[in-house]
């Protein structure tokens, strides 16, 4: 005990002051090379990038590791609630920057490498990014830890690390190829396995039912299967303070398993057995919106729900705390459904395991956990074919079970005997074959349900909970999704952080409502030239990026018309097309005097199994080859696709862009979150009326941005009495005109059914109402256009958006979380 007060007063008072954490330019550099030759073996004249990179890594990483303890520390002493965020998707981003950023350290440690003849840019290039998440949600997740970092909120996120994350996206003659994601090929200095912090996870076999000599009845199960994860740490240091954890586990093979194998004497088995066990962490399932339905992915949220429970309840109970109090200790929160197989395994644990009677394990599951939902798409609702169930996790099928009986007993008792009602809420669907419905295990399973954005929040509780939202009106909320300003302006952007910095300080950086003091600046003519030249430097510097990846020279003076985010129908990176299109043929026709020079820059990934978004991404790339290549266009259209859209080559957009595309159909995009990412850097935004876009349109005013299309209202009408798009088609000339341009020989260099099944789509299904909202948007352009003309009133606009966006910050959702949902309070951290 003494050994230990002295070991840690010894560290904080002589340790902070040494070569070993210091934050000088000095410090820096000798910790540096005390990396390369002692860490590493190498003399700086051998050493290859990766190897100065991942010094550098090393150096700053027990910088953070500084942090990391520090908190632990005051966590340990101050008997908080903790949040523990369970997420199969996490999108962090490359660590270096970040890092060194939120350390307040990139000037020194620049000069600190240059003084060695090493350019930091360059090593900061050598990063793989960990891409273990496929989108917005993951990006999200990582977002909520920076914020929880820097609010000093005591947290956990738990996840999967798998050793092959979303995959690199190249394009092949148009089409998109996709490329194993090797991040972990040079191995990965943020993070410390913790070999002794691993937990056993059982897949399979039966359940047997017993009544022990007390007369107790109890369910053994004897699974087919075990697997071992094992706790890999990253840190997540927060702006100039705390740092939290993320806590990632390793899929291997359990030994005591690998020994029964052994033992029989099949060691071919057992290899197998082994291969089979490691299978489960190997790869990230890219596809977002829809269900893949593979049984290794219900394998992998267990997988990881149950390492984080059994993790969570061994610090509980290591701190000498009573199981019946766990919720007193952990708020966890579901990321979606994903890991909604929590509810039941905390169910199981408890009732099976630690002998809790059901009603006491139901109060303390139903307290602890809460659930976040992402999306309002009926494909993307998880559900689980229970013969799966049954063969994968037959225990959690007889706990669901259990837990739906009692459910449905209740409300009939107290709620209602209406029998559709009653089929409608259970947690099983009966309609035909029988499906998990994981949506109401998350529900039922929580104290609290939230939406992402207001309007997802309504016609979450209007239409894909509406049952449940009816029968508990107040677990349902709603927390608008925010963005951590640190990584997407102060980071990403450091010219317009400075200029705003410069004008208003810095306290933006952790409480981003201050932005509104640059409305006084709005007007001003010196300020405004400044933010112009601002975009320009941002621009030119995009312009060689899209040079050096695609070979393609565009003018950064244009207007650079930016959508970047998944392929999918309901965004429709296909309406932005048919605009591009239609300037084209007007174009064509001599028929656009006052037209401005635009670049169109298009990314994300498509999910490799569908088909009609790997369509889309070939049409950008058609259009791209006809629109760039051809001399009566003067240059004054380029069509733009950047591959491998990530965190990383967002970070080189966002701060680029002058508009920013939010055009989903109403009633689709959860959120969004790219959204505020732009609006944040200074592009005005054209959307519709949905998700996150309805606040951020309310936050920086009607005349601020530009609106087009129905609203969810109008396009759940016009659904409900038989949406034809034909007739749209037929009495629209310039829609007409465009969408038979898509099977012209021109566009598609002979194959005149290359397009053939999107054109189709349009013309007779249009599931996502491309064509009801066309003449719409196209007249929201040509008003975007002609203010592009005056690039007085553009800035001024743009600099009103980014004033009016402290409400995005993920600083204020995780306040919101904290309050309403977590009842979690920040540390002090000394
Ligand atoms: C589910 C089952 C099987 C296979 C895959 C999936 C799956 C995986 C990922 C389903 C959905 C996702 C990802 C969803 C997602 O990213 N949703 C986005 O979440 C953001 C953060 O809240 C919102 O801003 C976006 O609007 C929403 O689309």
């Amino acid at each position: 005990m003494s050994a230990k007060i002295s070991a840690h007063t010894l560290l904080h008072s002589t340790v902070s002051e040494t070569t070993r954490v210091g934050l000088s330019k000095k410090d820096i550099q000798l910790s540096f090379l005390e990396y390369l030759y002692y860490g590493i073996g190498r003399i700086p004249e051998v050493a290859t990038p990766s190897d100065l990179y991942t010094a550098l890594a090393l150096t700053v990483r027990d910088r953070v590791f500084r942090r990391f303890v520090r908190t632990t520390g005051a966590i340990a002493e101050q008997d908080v609630r903790a949040v523990a965020y369970l997420s199969a998707e996490y999108l962090p981003g490359p660590h270096l920057a970040n890092n060194l950023y939120n350390l307040g350290i990139t000037e020194q440690t620049k000069e600190a490498l240059r003084e060695l003849e090493i350019d930091l840019e360059g090593l900061l290039e050598q990063e793989e990014e960990p891409g273990l998440g496929s989108g917005g949600l993951g990006r999200l997740a990582s977002c909520y830890m920076d914020s929880l970092a820097t609010l000093a909120i005591p947290a956990i996120a738990y996840g999967i690390r798998y050793e092959f994350g979303i995959f690199d996206q190249s394009i092949q003659n148009g089409w998109q190829v996709e490329i194993t994601d090797k991040w972990l090929r040079f191995g990965n200095p943020w993070e410390v396995v913790r070999p002794e912090i691993a937990y056993e996870v059982k897949f399979g076999g039966r359940t047997e039912q017993i009544t022990d000599e007390d007369g107790r009845f109890e369910v053994r199960w004897h699974p087919e299967s075990v697997v071992k994860g094992t706790a890999y740490d990253t840190p997540v240091l927060g702006y100039q303070g705390s740092s939290m954890i993320l806590r990632l586990w390793k899929a291997e093979a359990s030994e005591s398993f690998d020994f029964s194998a052994f033992n029989l004497g099949n060691y071919y088995q057992a290899v197998e057995a082994k291969m089979a066990s490691e299978n489960i962490g190997k790869v990230l399932y890219p596809n977002d919106q829809a269900l893949s339905g593979k049984s290794l992915r219900l394998k992998q949220q267990l997988f990881f729900v149950s390492c984080s429970l059994q993790d969570m309840i061994r610090l509980h109970l290591l701190q000498g705390r009573s199981l019946d109090r766990f919720h007193d200790k952990f708020a966890i929160q579901l990321n979606d459904t994903h890991p909604s197989i929590a509810v039941a395994e905390l169910m199981r644990i408890l009732v099976d395991q630690h002998r809790m009677d059901w009603d006491t394990s139901w109060y303390i599951t139903r307290n602890t956990f809460s659930y976040t939902n992402h999306t309002l798409l009926p494909e993307a609702l998880e559900r689980w074919p229970i013969s799966l169930f049954q063969t994968i996790l037959p225990r959690h099928l007889e706990i669901i079970y259990e837990i739906n009986h009692r459910f449905l007993q209740q409300v009939r008792e107290h709620y209602t005997t209406d029998d559709s009602l009653i089929s409608r809420l259970s947690l099983i669907d009966e309609s035909g074959e029988r499906y998990i419905r994981m949506s109401h295990l998350a529900t039922v399973g929580s104290h609290k349900v939230n939406g992402v954005s207001a309007l997802h929040s309504e016609l979450l509780q209007k239409h894909v909970l509406r049952d449940f939202a009816e029968l508990w009106p107040d677990r349902f909320c709603n927390v608008t999704n925010g963005i951590t300003p640190r990584r997407f302006l102060g980071l990403s952007n450091p010219l317009l952080a400075g200029l705003i910095t410069q004008h208003i300080g810095e306290t933006w950086v952790t409480q981003l409502d201050e932005l509104i003091k640059l409305k006084d600046w709005a007007e001003d003519k010196p300020f405004q030239q400044r933010w112009k030249e601002v975009k320009l430097s941002n621009k030119q510097a995009l312009a060689r990026f899209i040079d050096e990846h695609t070979g393609v020279r565009v003018n950064p003076n244009s207007l650079f018309d930016v959508q970047a985010k998944r392929i999918h129908e309901y965004k429709r990176q296909h309406l932005k097309v048919l605009h591009i299109l239609s300037l084209y043929l007007q174009l064509k026709k001599g028929m656009l005097p006052e037209l401005p020079a635009y670049t169109f820059i298009f990314a994300g990934k498509a999910a490799p199994g569908y088909f009609m978004a790997k369509l889309i991404i070939k049409l950008i790339h058609a259009v791209a080859d006809l629109v760039n290549h051809d001399p009566d266009v003067h240059d004054l259209l380029k069509v733009v696709f950047l591959p491998d859209f990530n965190v990383k080559n967002a970070q080189h957009l966002y701060p680029a862009a002058d508009l920013s595309e939010q055009i989903s159909l109403a009633g689709m995009e959860a959120s969004g979150t790219g959204n505020m990412k732009f609006a944040l850097n200074g592009a005005l935004t054209v959307g519709t009326l949905d998700g996150a876009n309805v606040e951020i349109r309310k936050q920086v005013g009607e005349d601020n941005f530009f609106l087009f299309g129905m609203n969810a209202e109008q396009v759940q009408s016009m659904k409900a009495s038989a949406y034809q798009p034909h007739p749209i088609y037929e009495n629209n000339e310039r829609l007409k005109e465009v969408l038979d341009f898509l099977l012209s020989k021109k566009l598609t260099q002979g194959d005149s059914q290359l397009f053939k099944p999107l054109y189709d789509h349009l013309l007779w299904q249009d599931s996502f109402m491309v064509l009801a909202d066309f003449q719409s948007y196209l007249e929201c352009q040509e008003q975007i256009g002609k203010l592009w003309l005056r690039p007085e009133e553009w800035t001024r606009k743009a600099i009103l958006n980014v004033a009016h966006m402290g409400k995005f910050s993920s600083d204020r959702a995780i306040q919101e979380y904290c309050q309403l949902i977590w009842k979690v309070s920040p540390i002090e951290v000394k």
